[in-house]
């Protein structure tokens, strides 16, 4: 935003005194589009997914080109050099890397255009909603900017009520997927960049006061009751509203204040959630204006001692980490049928949870696996290499984390929330940010275990040192280790020693592993350098046997569970850009160290 923008909005704001926390959230609403209303897929919507005309822009001049005014020639000498017409066309959602060979290893900008015809109607609001572009967005309606949204994983929308037309109207989106310094990830991450409008997009069409967010989940420390909000966005803010859960013959009632927000409160003798069965209620919002539909479940999740609970009990951790990629198709994962293949393998590996890293995946993702009984990890991608120094990076961070939580604060699938992965060393910088997130992802949803993950432990002489500041604000020790592969064993696994800074927490080993290539048992088993199965099923052996020495351990996750694109994976022959850490291979092949973890969590 403009510097002058800024003074005069703080000037309104604060000679008004509309308190601190508004200005703060039209802030970020101006800077990134605006926060997206919650639940999109029960909404009066018209998808917008299908074909969508693209430039390729690998020079970036489209902007001086002035693209989104789609100018045409008027007189018989004029020309312009651009055009949607006659040129590719991409399918949203999906990644634009794997749908186009010259795209394959693209990072730049590409211009997507989409026609929609639209009758405008009295009393009627219209929305324009994104389910995820990677990593910058500026959208454009006939040819005006409506706004920008920085960040790949999250939803956010732009209201055009007052700007759409009667007929056909044009949205343009200049995507642009360059890695950035200062940006969420930042330069260096491993993974692939698969840039494009990634997720849903969508018009949502609602009355002149919709459910613009709602909060339905236990009160923390408690297996009946219901401690909950109700958020309208319009006008008629003082309004009736119901909870009805026709299953348990629950009809709450309550009103919103003027500010249109109604807080809930209702107990039930609820069936609750768990991996063995995930108990789902539909749920209807219902206001005077509007009504809203979910699928919600109950349980209750708390760390007590050095214990994690699930509805009260001791639950051990059965977990494994996955990216966002369909193996198959070696493009960007999004819909139901790419969730069922991910979460059907984590479920034959035996998992009750699965860590999606290391951004917030789809809304599919995340459904998908609360129907499957899968508990969900849900990570920022605050990872290494953020430029912790850079005055944007925490208002970035807190952005992402509001967009996350909004999306999913209703899925009690969900069980962690993870704020970082591996961001050592410490730096004022760093513990200062990250402190303030863990506070604010606390204002916005202390029901679920918060966490970071670390790899800054020392390890020498056979013995674990944990130092970093960060677990003092994690509900868990999380702890990314890989001895056997980066840093060789130094002494007999079952003899390994552990001094931990926080006794009394939980232990979580959030990464252990190495890599194989599917096949590959022709060269010394216990030479690293031939990437074979047999190499990587004894780094598990020994894992395995290290587990057993570690106080207060609550569960272990595999990294990872599909072998995955990631461009620094560079060698010839045994990664081909892959990252070989999977148990499966890119076409789903059992290596030997699957069959290591499938007997290990049979047993847990
Ligand atoms: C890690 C990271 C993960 C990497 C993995 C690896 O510690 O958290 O994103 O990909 O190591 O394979 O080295």
């Amino acid at each position: 935003m403009k510097k002058n923008k800024m003074k005069m909005l703080r000037k309104i704001f604060f000679k008004k005194r509309i308190p601190a926390i508004l200005f703060f959230f039209i802030l970020l609403n101006n800077v990134n589009g605006q926060t997206a209303m919650i639940n999109f897929q029960s909404r009066n919507l018209a998808s917008l997914n299908g074909d969508w005309n693209v430039i390729i822009d690998p020079t970036g001049i489209g902007e001086w080109r002035q693209v989104w005014l789609e100018k045409k020639p008027q007189k018989k000498t004029d020309f312009f050099e651009y055009s949607f017409e006659g040129g590719p066309v991409l399918k949203v959602p999906g990644d634009f890397n794997s749908q186009m060979r010259e795209l394959a290893y693209f990072e730049g900008t590409v211009w997507y255009k989409k026609q929609f015809h639209y009758t405008v109607k009295k009393d009627k609001r219209l929305f324009l909603y994104f389910g995820a572009v990677n990593y910058m967005a500026d959208v454009f309606l006939n040819g005006e900017k409506i706004g920008s949204h920085e960040g790949g994983f999250t939803p956010f929308q732009f209201e055009i009520t007052d700007k759409v037309k009667d007929g056909v109207n044009a949205v343009i989106v200049k995507v642009n997927n360059t890695r950035q310094e200062n940006g969420l990830p930042g330069l260096g991450y491993d993974w692939f960049n698969y840039g494009g409008i990634t997720r849903d997009v969508a018009l949502i069409e609602t009355g002149n006061t919709f459910i613009e967010d709602y909060y339905i989940q236990l009160k923390k420390g408690s297996l009946n009751t219901v401690l909950g909000r109700v958020q309208l966005n319009g006008r008629e803010a003082e309004q009736k509203v119901e909870i009805k859960i026709p299953e348990l013959n629950l009809l709450y009632k309550t009103r919103t204040n003027e500010q249109g927000v109604a807080k809930l409160e209702f107990s039930s003798n609820f069936e609750r959630w768990s991996p063995e069965n995930p108990k789902l209620y539909k749920i209807i919002i219902k206001s005077e204006t509007d009504s809203v539909w979910d699928d919600i479940g109950f349980r209750s999740i708390e760390v007590q001692g050095d214990k994690v609970l699930l509805n009260g009990k001791p639950i051990f951790l059965k977990a494994v980490n996955i990216h966002e990629e369909n193996p198959y198709k070696a493009a960007r994962a999004y819909s139901k049928e790419d969730a069922a293949l991910l979460l059907n393998a984590a479920k034959e590996l035996g998992c009750n949870l699965v860590r999606l890293v290391h951004y917030p995946h789809s809304e599919n993702m995340i459904k998908e696996a609360e129907k499957m009984g899968l508990m969900v990890w849900s990570e920022l991608p605050v990872y290494q290499h953020i430029q912790f120094a850079d005055s944007s990076v925490p208002s970035k961070m807190e952005g992402m984390l509001n967009e996350m939580i909004r999306r999913d604060k209703n899925r009690c699938g969900i069980i962690v929330w993870s704020l970082s992965n591996e961001t050592y060393p410490s730096t004022t910088n760093r513990d200062k940010a990250l402190v303030e997130l863990t506070k604010k992802c606390k204002v916005l949803d202390s029901s679920r275990l918060i966490v970071h993950v670390t790899n800054s432990q020392r390890y020498a002489n056979n013995t674990f040192e944990m130092a970093d500041t960060l677990y003092k604000y994690s509900d868990l020790v999380s702890i990314n280790e890989y001895i056997g592969w980066y840093i060789p064993w130094q002494g007999k696994p079952s003899d390994t020693k552990w001094k931990l800074a926080y006794p009394d927490k939980p232990v979580f080993i959030s990464e252990f592993g190495g890599e194989a290539l599917y096949g590959s048992n022709y060269g010394p088993a216990d030479e690293a350098a031939y990437w074979t199965e047999g190499y990587q099923e004894k780094i598990y052996i020994d894992q395995l046997e290290m587990f057993n020495t570690i106080p207060n351990l609550s569960g272990v996750c595999p990294w990872l569970l599909f072998d995955y694109r990631s461009s620094g994976r560079m060698h010839p022959v045994y990664q081909k850009g892959y990252n070989r850490k999977g148990l499966l291979s890119e076409r789903g092949d059992k290596k030997k160290a699957w069959y290591i973890i499938k007997k290990y969590f049979g047993k847990k």
